[in-house]
């Protein structure tokens, strides 16, 4: 057996892409809620200070989403049917305090996660909790310029003493931040920020990190305070970065660009600010904004396990004619002439899924859990309405032996594994419906059109099997 018999098999999901229920139950408005489909997703919103308002010229997936606030039992059935022993969500912040700055949480959004959790567990499925999944209250985006400010830390630890003291005894897995060095690529969607005219926009980036970086650190401290079963894991957009040709420079380029990545889980993980990038502050004139204590309390708090998503490896070079860049992702990097790619450009590197596992458990050695990993690609349901879709399976079943490889050849310690948008859901990226992850289809279009009901794709009994034979039967 390469696998631990308690793997964690699952799927996973966020808030703003899934559950829609917008002004349900007090929840109030988050940045990702004012992105839109379409090619200004991110620009209608970014680069302004002032609250933006839906307008009629555009249309806002997040608001309705796939409705999993109204649907969240069958769809947890439905999980539990394929055996799921896990289920990665992630909590909607303005679900929990509306406006983001409150002394007192709303119970309506408390009671909300406290019943699905109680259904996660009917079905011995371990809820895996992400904490804050590109999501930031409006308000505080207006206020305060989200996590460029300091008052954030003391929100979030609101925010973590509620959640935590709550739901004490029904969770256990945590994550503090999805894919917290997206805030070097995606800001606004990942940390709130938006930038004003001739500001210099690294500082403002390094700023917010530190901020996530202590307000992680203090989540991680009460997370062990008020229960010390619970476990506390980073999570890193991973994919390590090859080098175009053995050339020097071009190795060089690889490694610094992975460490723009590790910067961010060498402090969640050694506690510790690492020298190469204390350097590299110091030439670009940035300064973290470091007050008493902080520095300790990244040493003393550092993290449990290393979570990361893998969705594709990443190329370097430094010759200028070799300029060919992968499509559609918002980590653009050159194009890997050994790779297939995705309908929006992805690569598709299943091999690449073990040298970063490789990567990460050399230079952390604790245990990992891959917490996102998938194919977005456009399903078409034949006349029955089923999904006949093979080349998902192809892509998951050639990563999960990646994974076996990385587990069994070189004795990486994995705790679970759980694919991206086990539902089909609202994309990150492109805010589209049609780029479809999902075990289970969900009746729904980029216009929002769609009866929104749910049905089995083949890849559902596919995964039932992966799950009930322990990842031996692929
Ligand atoms: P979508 C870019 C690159 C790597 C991971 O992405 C990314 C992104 C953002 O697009 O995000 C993660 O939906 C993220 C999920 C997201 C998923 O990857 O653009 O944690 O929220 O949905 C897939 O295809």
């Amino acid at each position: 057996m390469s696998f631990r018999k308690d793997f964690l098999w699952g799927g996973a999901t966020a808030a703003n892409q899934c559950e829609g229920g917008y002004t349900e139950g007090g929840r109030g408005l988050a940045n990702v809620d004012l992105a839109p489909v379409g090619p200004d997703r991110f620009s209608v919103i970014t680069g302004k200070k002032k609250m933006v308002d839906f307008d009629s010229q555009h249309f806002y997936p997040a608001q309705n989403a796939i409705d999993m606030y109204h649907h969240y039992k069958a769809d947890i059935a439905l999980f539990a049917e394929m055996g799921f022993k896990t289920y990665r969500l992630s909590i909607a912040w303005t679900r929990i305090f509306p406006l983001g700055d409150e002394t007192e949480p709303n119970e309506a959004g408390l009671a909300f996660y406290e019943d699905l959790f109680k259904e996660c567990r009917k079905y011995n499925i371990e809820p895996l909790v992400t904490i804050t999944h590109f999501d930031c209250p409006m308000h505080l985006v207006e206020k305060y310029g989200a996590w460029r400010s300091r008052k954030m830390v003391g929100f979030y630890e609101n925010l973590c003493h509620a959640i935590f003291n709550r739901y004490k005894g029904l969770v256990k897995y945590w994550l503090t931040f999805n894919e917290i060095n997206m805030i070097l690529h995606a800001p606004f969607m990942g940390a709130g920020l938006y930038f004003e005219d001739g500001e210099n926009q690294e500082q403002v980036k390094y700023q917010a990190a530190h901020h996530e970086l202590v307000a992680s650190a203090i989540a991680t401290k009460i997370a062990h305070e008020v229960d010390p079963e619970n476990q506390v894991g980073c999570m890193l957009a991973a994919g390590t970065n090859y080098a175009y040709t053995c050339k020097p420079e071009d190795v060089l380029a690889a490694r610094k660009a992975d460490r723009d990545n590790f910067f961010f889980i060498d402090v969640q993980s050694r506690g510790e600010y690492p020298a190469y990038a204390l350097k590299e502050l110091k030439r670009q004139g940035i300064e973290l904004p470091i007050e008493d204590g902080d520095l300790a309390l990244l040493k003393a708090h550092t993290v449990d396990f290393i979570s990361f998503s893998y969705y594709a490896s990443r190329v370097q070079s430094t010759d200028p004619k070799i300029n060919e860049k992968t499509a559609g992702n918002l980590f653009a990097s050159v194009k890997n002439p050994y790779l297939a790619a995705s309908e929006w450009g992805w690569q598709i590197d299943p091999l690449g899924l073990r040298i970063t596992m490789n990567d990460l458990y050399d230079r952390y050695q604790k245990p990992l859990f891959i917490v996102e990993n998938g194919l977005g690609a456009v399903d078409v349901p034949d006349e029955a309405g089923y999904v006949s879709d093979d080349y998902r399976i192809d892509y998951l079943a050639a990563h999960i032996q990646a994974m076996k490889d990385a587990v069994e050849l070189d004795g990486v310690d994995l705790l679970g594994y759980t694919t991206w948008g086990c539902i089909d859901l609202v994309s990150a990226g492109t805010g589209e419906m049609k780029k479809r992850y999902g075990f289970i289809y969900v009746d729904r279009d980029n216009e929002g059109n769609g009866t929104l009901k749910r049905s089995k794709k083949k890849s559902f009994d596919w995964y039932k099997k992966v799950i009930a034979s322990n990842g031996e039967d692929l």
